[in-house]
């Protein structure tokens, strides 16, 4: 892994994608674990109002926080943590993660940005693990704006619209994505059967706890922690 040349890129684009960086066994046992977790048509959690609001239609699950487990092996690979330092320096942080599952026939994750974007050097590193493949079939591929990191905040619009520049990934099992909290990200619906992906979250030295508590998305930002919109955007 050149590790300088991926940071060059993660930079430059705001995003990157490596695919089979993961142990297959491991994935494997993960897979396995998310989808006994949840089963087929697990009821939703957050509020309605977030849910239709946010058009952002996923289950939340915490593994870590029930104990030691599966997937504490993740947070423990040398390369992962090497990458993670090289892109946020030292004194990097990690923070919680969280399985974000969605239903069949919902409708996967509107524009948003992870954390507010008013100060450049203020953000999380979402580094995303993907345990089965994400296909055209199943949809729910993760569609990015390269570059958006720079950009500011997102621009107030249509949920769910389209933008020109931006670009459909699907990750397969194994491929990690690390995404700056800045950029423009969102996931398309899901039509085959459910899908999910992992994600364990970091920050930068100078981003305070909870830094990802306020999520901004094209028509409010939203505080997950007291459930409210704070700011509706038109
Ligand atoms: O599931 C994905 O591909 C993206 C998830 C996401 O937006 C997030 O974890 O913040
Ligand atoms: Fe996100």
């Amino acid at each position: 892994m050149d590790i300088p040349a991926l940071t060059q890129r993660f930079w430059d684009q705001g995003y990157l994608v490596i695919e089979d960086f993961f142990d297959a066994a491991l994935m494997a046992e993960l897979d396995r674990l998310i989808v006994a977790h949840f089963g087929e048509d697990p009821a939703f959690r957050h509020e309605r109002e977030f849910l239709d609001k946010a058009q952002t239609q996923v289950i939340p699950w915490f593994p870590q926080n029930e104990g030691p487990c599966a997937f504490d092996a993740v947070d423990a690979i040398p390369e992962l943590r090497a990458l993670t330092e090289s892109i946020l320096g030292a004194g990097w942080q990690r923070d919680y993660s969280m399985v974000m599952f969605s239903k069949r026939g919902t409708s996967g994750q509107a524009w948003h940005q992870d954390c507010p974007p008013d100060d450049p050097d203020v953000f999380n590193l979402n580094r995303l693990v993907y345990t089965s493949d994400i296909t055209d079939a199943i949809g729910g591929q993760t569609v990015v704006v390269p570059g958006s990191h720079r950009r500011g905040i997102v621009p107030v619009g249509d949920p769910l619209g389209r933008f020109g520049d931006q670009v459909v990934l699907r990750p397969r099992a194994g491929t990690l994505v690390l995404l700056h909290g800045h950029t423009w990200h969102r996931v398309l619906p899901i039509e085959g059967r459910y899908r999910f992906s992992t994600n364990y979250r970091a920050k930068s030295p100078s981003a305070p706890d909870h830094v990802t508590d306020v999520c901004v998305y094209r028509n409010m930002r939203y505080r997950f922690s007291t459930a409210s919109v704070i700011e509706e955007r038109a």
